[in-house]
């Protein structure tokens, strides 16, 4: 496809650049489930944008918020000063977490909220008076976006080996065991995963540890829910060692498994709960860090005078004006609907048609699923795993059908909204596709 300007001067981000820009794909519109590409195209949204716009895309009561909220208020400096949506939104936020996850700490993005958590989770123990407990650990195959913090933490080799020594931390097994291939929702073996935390206890004593950062079900990997009773242990664990647990729900926040957070959907509450991609239906970056009573009055008693900075960390950007009421739109329209609750619902029919439509397709290894996320792998084409993905989701995107693509995995996430026509059609398509590609 031709455009009319010129290609060479974005460097695009976590794209193989020099193919897009032999091939590109240009998504110029976007409303409720569909795209509008550059020729016209309708194109089927099966990610949610990237597991962010589950409301569907031009909602028009954010559209509105917004655009009401420029001509009003375009900027406030969030250091020392303060704006009446940040505070309306941290007050609804804090209403639809889980426990006593009451104190809303705003970021940009899932990769502030992680490196904000990781400080937040460090600067707690000092506060404490336990000035050792500073290590970190995080789980194989655990993405916690793209800041240092979250790199060190995260479990993906891939994003790491390029960029030299940064925090040290350790690493959890992941629970893709292969006997928990093609299990329906959660797989049923994996829950002794979580004592390997004693291992680390063992090796380096409870008193050197800060925090255990984990997805609660894992996403960019390729979706990984949790097995039945794993994340009950490591909260357990957490709780014996006096080791701070930290959720990352920057997918599953906000309705993606079927319940407001993962917390819930799961049945275990963390100490801290990152959140970013759902929180304004993807219209304005927007990310927050949630921390629990104990870990905010910690900060607000020990810090010293009242004038002082309790906490000296924040983004020139956090509680942007904008994003705020975009937010505010955003969490109105996901409980006015009940969305997480039309996810669980809907659940099960889009879990068949992935188990029944693709198990026994050409080179599915596996097919995972949880509220509305899944996704499938792929066996490796000779020595290149990350080929098979590439040339399926391409061959989707030619049948105007968008899903993700990532390593050996093919992932969808379709809109809390849509209807049963559409899943239908994100499925077949990619049934129909691996036949083709095979
Ligand atoms: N934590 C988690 C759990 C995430 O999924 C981030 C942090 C980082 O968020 P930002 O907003 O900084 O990108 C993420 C982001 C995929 C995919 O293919 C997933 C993410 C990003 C890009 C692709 O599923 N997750
Ligand atoms: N770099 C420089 C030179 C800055 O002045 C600032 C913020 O003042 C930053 C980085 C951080 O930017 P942000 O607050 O948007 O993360």
């Amino acid at each position: 496809m031709k455009t009319d300007f010129d290609l060479s001067a974005y460097w695009m981000p976590y794209t193989g650049n020099r193919q897009f820009k032999q091939a590109p794909r240009i998504i110029t519109g976007a409303e409720g489930v569909w795209f509008t590409d550059s020729e016209g195209r309708k194109v089927l949204d099966g990610h949610s944008g990237l597991w962010t716009s589950g409301l569907g895309h031009a909602r028009p009561e954010i559209t509105k918020a917004v655009s009401e909220q420029v001509a009003t208020l375009d900027f406030c400096p969030p250091f020392q000063f303060g704006h009446p949506k940040a505070f309306e939104l941290a007050t609804k936020i804090a209403s639809l977490m889980p426990g006593d996850l009451n104190h809303v700490f705003f970021t940009n993005s899932g990769s502030e909220s992680a490196d904000t958590s990781l400080k937040m989770a460090r600067a707690y123990w000092q506060l404490k008076g336990q000035k050792h407990k500073t290590r970190f650990i995080g789980r194989h195959k655990g993405y916690h976006g793209v800041n240092f913090g979250g790199v060190a933490v995260g479990g993906i080799p891939a994003n790491k080996q390029l960029f030299g020594e940064i925090l040290e931390a350790d690493h959890l097994s992941h629970t893709m065991l292969p006997e928990n291939a093609f299990s329906r929702g959660m797989p049923q073996s994996g829950a002794h995963l979580a004592e390997e935390l004693e291992g680390f206890v063992a090796q380096y004593g409870a008193e050197t540890i800060a925090a255990v950062i984990v997805e609660p079900m894992g996403g960019s990997a390729g979706v990984l829910p949790p097995p039945v009773g794993y994340l009950k242990r490591l909260r357990e664990l957490c709780d014996k060692h006096n080791i701070l647990l930290i959720f990352d729900e920057v997918i599953t926040g906000f309705g993606r498994c079927g319940a407001m957070t993962g917390a819930d959907a799961f049945g275990v509450v963390p100490d801290i709960l990152n959140v970013a991609k759902q929180m304004t239906n993807g219209v304005i970056p927007m990310g927050a860090v949630i921390a629990s009573e104990e870990i905010h009055n910690t900060f607000m008693q020990k810090a010293g005078p009242d004038y002082v900075l309790e906490f000296a960390h924040g983004y020139t950007y956090s509680a942007h004006p904008v994003a705020c009421a975009a937010g505010l739109a955003a969490l109105d329209v996901l409980v006015d609907e009940q969305l997480p609750q039309r996810v669980a619902e809907e659940a099960p029919y889009f879990e068949s048609l992935l188990h029944d439509q693709l198990t026994d397709k050409p080179f599915v290894t596996d097919v995972r699923n949880y509220g509305f996320a899944g996704a499938i792998t792929l066996e490796a084409k000779g020595d290149e795993p990350l080929k098979r993905p590439f040339e399926v989701a391409m061959a989707m995107w030619e049948r105007g059908v968008l899903v993700r693509y990532g390593g050996d995995t093919i992932q969808m996430a379709p809109h809390f909204v849509m209807e049963r026509p559409q899943l239908d059609q994100l499925v077949g398509t990619l049934a129909d596709c691996i036949e083709q590609i095979a």
